[in-house]
């Protein structure tokens, strides 16, 4: 298996799920600006999409999708707990934070990455995340992680774009329980190594 990234992007998602399950694999750096991975590959021959994500499956295909990339990582080591079996209720609830992640907090930072993005879009971006990072808060006050004690590819997602807040200076620290959180997930081995691979840590 090989994942394509980029530092502290959201491929940083699926790189600590394949640290977390315990998956021997390859990593390749991309330059998302180019196109073109460390090795120089052409990167749109491998995900014409042109984003990462990509993560090449044993057999040479290619799976992109940050969401679905976490469930297939967690159900191939089902002994990692990452996800809950598929079919099951609790199942039915990663995947609805899951899809809150990507369309509801992972979009609504997009217009920061972009330096022309217009102010207008970023204004209204940002009321919006703070009403998600609200919600978020008050749902995980009390709780370990989104979904009580059991730790998921949810919890390794939201931790990857939270990261981001203090890139665009939203400050946790408004939020207490979030920051904790964010002090709980980080201090994973599997968050440690994940960011050492990426150089964004020590
Ligand atoms: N729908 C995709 C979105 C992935 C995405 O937004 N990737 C960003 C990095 S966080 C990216 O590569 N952006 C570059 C681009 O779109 O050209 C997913 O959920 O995997």
């Amino acid at each position: 298996m090989k994942l394509y990234f980029k530092p502290g992007a959201c491929s940083m998602a699926p790189h600590i799920a394949l640290r977390e399950a315990g998956y021997v694999f390859e990593q390749e750096k991309v330059d998302l600006a180019r196109h073109q991975t460390a090795s120089g590959e052409d990167f749109l021959r491998i995900n014409p999409k042109g984003y990462v994500p990509a993560l090449r499956l044993d057999d040479g295909s290619i799976l992109t999708e940050c969401t679905v990339m976490l469930q297939y990582i967690a159900d191939h080591m089902p002994a990692s707990g990452l996800a809950p079996a598929a079919g099951t209720m609790e199942r039915y609830r990663l995947m609805e934070w899951l899809n809150f992640l990507a369309t509801e907090v992972h979009k609504p930072f997009g217009p920061f990455f972009n330096p022309k993005a217009p102010q207008e879009i970023k204004d209204y971006n940002l009321r919006l995340l703070m009403r998600r990072l609200e919600f978020l808060a008050t749902h995980i006050n009390g709780r370990q992680f989104l979904m009580d004690d059991r730790f998921t590819v949810a919890d390794i997602y939201l931790f990857t774009l939270l990261n981001w807040c203090n890139l665009h200076g939203i400050d946790l620290a408004q939020w207490p329980t979030l920051k904790d959180y964010m002090t709980r997930i980080a201090a994973r081995p599997s968050v440690r190594e994940t960011m050492k691979a990426e150089g964004l840590i020590n």
